[in-house]
């Protein structure tokens, strides 16, 4: 044989060994799958919810249906406002309550007079809807509609005709404000409401009266790219919750047949989706920036903190959810300051924990097996969520060795699956190898389109992650691992009864210095180790510092009194132990609209703290108060009285000073409640004169 026909056949063989390779066939799905529209939902991960309708203007969660349009007048109203805040958080779209409970439609829609048309706004020219589908489109967004099947302003709610009417609704949402990314179906519906001004009770079957197979059709046929939600899907469902949280173990696949929307059961036996469930409807986790869904000027100091949204973001997105993130759209018609500044400070953080991959400073990466060519480990090193690692037919399980040039430290471990043919993984290690040898990080469940682990701080020559079990071949798409700056936030302070105060943050490994004269602290300051005994009045500042980039928070101050340890509630109601527990999530129900309590030692008291109750919905909160001290328990004399301004909207602490009296005993006595219910208190303070 020449030379030339040698060389001729060695490439033809290399030809047909690289074709035969190239062919390796991928694995066959393992069902349920998404279908193409799930799949690029699934990559939104991240939208806003905006909660902005009437409720806005009532100062409620749920309207009756029997408000006046007239209510409906937002002063400053900026769609724009809305898509730019969205945007700057890598947010991708927004969906809002076109029409909640109450009916009220912020379109003019043609099925109702209850709606925008005939309020204020814009003398009734105006639409809501119209200008957040610009604003979405104007910023690159994706605009998203909430209709509520329940409606309690409309007459025909409960007969059949009012599903006519609600999906005109739809037809018109779907039709007239270009495209929608997701349809969203609340599951809460029956019961009171205006009804047309029939104010009765009407009860629905869940399961029957709203016809959603021909609904869903309808979408279907006016937008065939959107996904629907609800608690059954069919497309994406609801985690089962409202603080944001999917759980350790999520399933995309959900026996979606046994599940109906609003299905009291649904919560605990569902919403966690199955290994075995029949079809693919990821779960959404839904939740609002404050306590409410709507705004409460008095909800503006409850903006969640870092460590809260924090907990979110990792217990959605990190556990293989998207995060729908509510923000109370306030009377303006704005996203209020406060959400603001605290939507920054997530996403900044986030920012800062995922900064940078360190698996880009791997000098190796194999596999202890693999399906041949095109589906090797290093596919999950290229950020590509269609080319992934797996193994041959049959082999449940695997594993992927990382090994770096210089030991790592890192402390968050990010992974997906390439879903589109199946969530697999029910069962993975996480391994990592330092001098003492190898060492497991983390056994976990499920992955599916990214699960984040936070660990504490590992160091690690190299890493390795293993399949342990599957519902099928493990398909691994992204394999990444971050080293988080800590959290230095202000440490938090408690304090118990009997005056030993605890200081802490949210993150381990982060010091705590504190004064207690006044003194701004510093990293020479007492170091806090264990709960500290203070037994007189005294100024504490603490900071929290982490040692291994000095980075150091926010100075915590809070003014310290005599210990509660000898006090006694002398006024009788409900839980008068609450009164004085220095927990201000308990409450005291006063019977006679005061708050008695013997100090147990006479003290030159100089002012008072009231702590209003800080539940979600309060009641019996003081707005008019008087004063009272005592030497003996029987002569008393007034010391202040007054309004505690703006409580309604703003239930903080409140501090109360007056010229120091010797005194025993001092009774707090409501002059008025905002309800008129019985004086509630979630804590009562003296302040002693120093
Ligand atoms: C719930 C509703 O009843 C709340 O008002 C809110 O809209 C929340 C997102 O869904 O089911």
């Amino acid at each position: 044989m020449n030379y030339r026909i040698s060389m001729l056949i060695m490439l033809l063989m290399a030809v047909l060994i690289s074709c035969n390779s190239s062919t390796t066939p991928p694995p066959t799905p393992v069902l349920p799958v998404p279908n193409e529209h799930q799949l690029a939902w699934q990559d939104l991960e991240f939208y806003g919810f905006v909660h902005f309708n009437m409720n806005t203007f009532t100062n409620m969660e749920w309207g009756t249906g029997a408000e006046d349009p007239e209510l409906f007048n937002p002063t400053e109203f900026d769609a724009n406002q809305w898509a730019q805040v969205c945007k700057d958080a890598g947010m991708k779209g927004i969906i809002i309550t076109a029409k909640h409970h109450d009916g009220f439609c912020l379109w003019p829609t043609s099925t109702t007079e209850h709606s925008v048309k005939n309020s204020p706004y814009k003398n009734g020219e105006g639409d809501i809807i119209q200008e957040i589908a610009d604003a979405c489109k104007a910023h690159g967004l994706k605009f998203g509609v909430y209709l509520s099947p329940w409606d309690r302003n409309h007459a025909a709610y409960g007969s059949p005709e009012y599903v006519e009417i609600f999906r005109t609704q739809l037809r018109e949402l779907l039709t007239q404000y270009g495209d929608i990314f997701e349809v969203w179906f609340d599951g809460a519906n029956g019961g009171t409401g205006y009804y047309g001004g029939a104010n009765e009770d009407r009860k629905v079957d869940k399961k029957s009266y709203y016809d959603w197979p021909t609904t869903y059709a309808l979408v279907r046929e006016l937008q065939p790219q959107a996904v629907i939600f609800g608690d059954a899907g069919p497309d994406v469902r609801w985690v089962g919750n409202e603080h944001g949280f999917a759980y350790e173990t999520t399933w995309s696949n959900l026996m979606r047949d046994s599940v109906y929307g609003g299905m009291p059961e649904y919560s605990e036996k569902y919403s966690a989706g199955q290994e075995n469930g029949t079809h693919w409807v990821p779960a959404e986790a839904d939740v609002s920036i404050r306590p409410g869904w709507y705004y409460h000027e008095y909800e503006d100091h409850k903006v969640r903190s870092l460590p809260e949204l924090l907990d979110i973001y990792y217990k959605s997105i990190g556990r293989n959810a998207s995060l729908l993130l509510n923000f109370p759209v306030d009377r303006r018609g704005l996203i209020h300051e406060n959400d603001i500044a605290q939507l920054n400070i997530l996403t900044a953080k986030i920012a800062e924990d995922f900064a940078e991959n360190l698996v880009t400073k791997q000098t190796s990466i194999t596999s202890d097996k693999d399906r041949g060519r095109g589906f090797e480990a290093k596919n999950v090193l290229d950020e590509k969520l269609d080319t992934y690692w797996t193994t041959p037919d049959g082999e449940l399980s695997g594993s992927i060795t990382i090994e770096f040039k210089e030991p790592i430290i890192f402390n968050r471990f990010l992974v997906q699956e390439h879903i589109a043919l199946g969530q697999r993984v029910k069962e993975f290690k996480l391994e990592a190898e330092n001098e003492a040898g190898w060492e497991t990080i983390a056994e976990e469940t499920t992955i599916g389109y990214k699960r984040i682990l936070r660990l504490p701080d590992t160091k690690a020559k190299s890493i390795r992650f293993t399949v342990v079990d599957a519902r099928g071949i493990p398909t691994i798409a992204n394999l990444a691992v971050y080293n988080a700056t800590k959290l230095v936030l202000a440490p938090e302070v408690t304090r118990s009864r009997d005056g030993n105060v605890t200081l802490s943050v949210p993150e381990e490994g982060v010091d705590i210095f504190y004064s207690l004269d006044g003194s701004t602290p510093s990293s020479v300051s007492e170091k806090y180790t264990a709960p500290f005994l203070v037994e007189t009045g005294a100024e504490l500042q603490a900071i929290a510092m982490d040692p291994a980039t000095g980075l150091q928070s926010e100075v915590t101050t809070a003014a310290l009194d005599i210990p509660k340890k000898n006090w006694k509630v002398l006024s009788s109601g409900r839980n008068p132990d609450n009164l004085i527990d220095e927990d201000m999530g308990t409450n005291y129900i006063s019977d006679n609209m005061e708050a008695v309590i013997d100090l147990g030692a006479a003290y030159s008291l100089a002012g008072f703290t009231y702590m209003p109750m800080q539940n979600r919905y309060m009641s019996g909160v003081v707005s008019l108060y008087e004063c009272h001290v005592s030497l003996d328990g029987r002569t008393w004399k007034k010391a202040a009285e007054g309004e505690f301004g703006n409580i309604a909207n703003s239930p903080i602490l409140q501090r109360v000073t007056f010229d120091p009296i010797e005194a025993r005993f001092i009774r707090l006595k409501a002059i008025k409640t905002l309800d008129g219910n019985p004086a509630s208190f979630a804590e009562l303070g003296v302040i002693t004169e120093r």
